[in-house]
């Protein structure tokens, strides 16, 4: 008789935290995993004692649920997915639904789920947040696909998932096709840019002359102020962990960052839809250039370049520091908004941002009271057109303006680099600037390539081409946007 409410496959951290997670609310969990001796140490291990059906075929797996069956996939993303769903598929009848928990390409998410959709089969594709802990305790999950499917997982997923203060759970319906993976994309290419403004700013306040315990001390008191938030916490934490030695662990960890490739994939799309995002490829990019370590090496003997002064006021640095890591972030939200809006635009998805903001409210790595600013903004403004619009956030800015520039002045004084920060000013002084100098950019095209221009006193959607030189002629290239 089958018993099971759900059925997992692929137990690794993430499955087996989500699964326990499940089985404490009350739901019977089947579990399969490619190595089956995994399913039996999970039995044995950390789901002893549990409601957990462990199987070691997909016959059997798929014969323990319930109709319609759910099936989720935890595994890695790309090929392994397509290899589940073929496995799967001949088992399931139609309305049953199958959903991928893993960090899935959306445009993958997108195919599988027209591709099930024309067997008469549901596919979800549902981003997860949390790590580790986030999957045990309450992760945020970010779920779209086949609308048809919600109602049979909701209960489920908004079962575990975090719950923000007054109960709401951090999981809500994303929208069609593979929205929910590319939320879920979105959230870590912010999380690549708030990682990387917090590292900018040990990197200057250690430039400073701060210890590792000072900084320890400050992010302890940023996370009591506006910057609250999940990452601002580890850090302090981090900074003030110590080795089995007694020297600060931090120190001796190599400075060369990874990527899984979820920024990276950000980035791009940014690029596809012509949205400026810039904060988060500069996090992207500091990512690859601390990877060339050896190179940095080398570099580092070789090329010349200034050196930190010593501050007259350190307090007041580290005060104008804490206003460039706010004005930054807020840069880097604004602009990951503004590339979800022309996604959901462009790919007619009808995103609801305010919703979005409340999932990663809690539960996910970026989580932060930070979003609870945001939720309200789309609260009072449900069509806000930019998040630096609102007067919250316009007020925001205004105030950590003048630490903005003073802390990126020393970084530039000292040779130190803050990419993230720079850019976010960078596109700040861009996007309040009613003129930039693209006039001379249309007139170089035009007159290299004949791409032709706009002019300030005729209508837009109006092109003209010049003869600069007198020796071109009039004939000019068709005018398209790439
Ligand atoms: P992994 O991403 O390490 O995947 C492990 C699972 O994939 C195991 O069940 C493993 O089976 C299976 N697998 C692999 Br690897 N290669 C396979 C193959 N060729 N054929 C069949 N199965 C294969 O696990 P995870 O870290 O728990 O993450 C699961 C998903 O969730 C991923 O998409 C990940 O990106 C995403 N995610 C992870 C985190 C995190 O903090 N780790 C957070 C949010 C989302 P085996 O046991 O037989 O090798």
């Amino acid at each position: 008789m089958p018993k099971a409410d759900i059925g997992l496959i692929g137990l690794a951290v993430m499955g087996q935290n989500l699964v326990m997670n499940m089985n404490d609310h009350g739901f019977t969990v089947a579990v399969y995993n490619r190595t089956t001796s995994k399913v039996d140490e999970f039995l044995a291990g950390p789901a002893k004692g549990s409601k957990v059906v462990g199987t070691r075929s997909i016959e059997e797996f798929v014969a323990a649920l319930k109709k319609p069956r759910r099936v989720m996939l935890m595994v890695k993303a790309g090929e392994v997915v397509d290899q589940f769903i073929a496995q799967v598929v001949p088992h399931l009848e139609k309305g049953d639904i199958v959903i991928d928990g893993g960090n899935s390409l959306y445009t993958d998410t997108q195919r599988r789920v027209e591709e099930l959709g024309k067997k008469g089969l549901l596919f979800l594709g549902s981003g997860i947040s949390g790590g580790e802990e986030g999957a045990r305790h309450g992760p945020s999950i970010m779920p779209g696909g086949a609308p048809e499917a919600w109602a049979a997982v909701k209960p489920i997923f908004q079962a575990i998932s975090a719950k923000v203060e007054d109960g709401t759970p951090c999981c809500d319906w994303v929208g069609k096709g593979g929205s929910g993976h590319y939320v879920k994309m979105v959230h870590n290419g912010i999380e690549y840019g708030d990682i990387q403004l917090i590292c900018e700013t040990y990197h200057l306040m250690r430039a400073a002359g701060c210890s590792n315990t000072e900084m320890a001390e400050i992010f302890s008191a940023w996370n009591r102020s506006e910057l609250l938030s999940y990452l601002i916490e580890i850090t302090a934490k981090i900074l003030a962990y110590k080795d089995t030695d007694g020297s600060h662990l931090v120190d001796h960890i190599l400075d060369a960052a990874g990527q899984k490739g979820t920024g990276k994939w950000t980035s791009i799309d940014a690029l596809e839809l012509g949205m400026p995002l810039t904060l988060i490829s500069e996090a992207v990019y500091a990512r690859c250039l601390s990877a060339l370590k050896e190179d940095r090496v080398t570099a580092a003997k070789v090329l010349p370049g200034p050196a930190p002064k010593p501050l007259k006021d350190r307090k007041e640095f580290v005060e104008s520091l804490r206003q460039a890591l706010y004005a930054s972030k807020i840069v880097s939200y604004a602009q990951g908004f503004m590339l979800m809006r022309e996604a959901s635009r462009q790919y007619g998805w009808d995103l609801n941002f305010g919703a979005i903001a409340l999932m990663w409210r809690g539960g996910c790595i970026i989580r932060s009271i930070f979003l609870g600013d945001i939720k309200k903004a789309f609260d009072r403004k449900k069509d806000l057109h930019n998040l630096l619009l609102d007067d919250f956030f316009k007020k925001a800015m205004t105030g950590a303006q003048s630490g903005w520039r003073s802390a990126l002045a020393r970084s530039l004084e000292w040779g130190i680099p803050a990419p993230c920060m720079t850019s976010a000013l960078a596109f700040y002084d861009g996007y309040r600037s009613d003129r930039l100098p693209a006039n001379l950019l249309q007139a170089q095209r035009d007159y290299f390539g004949a791409h032709t221009y706009e002019r300030l006193d005729k209508p837009r959607g109006q092109f003209f081409h010049t003869n600069w030189t007198g020796t071109g002629g009039s004939v000019s290239s068709t005018t398209y946007n790439a």
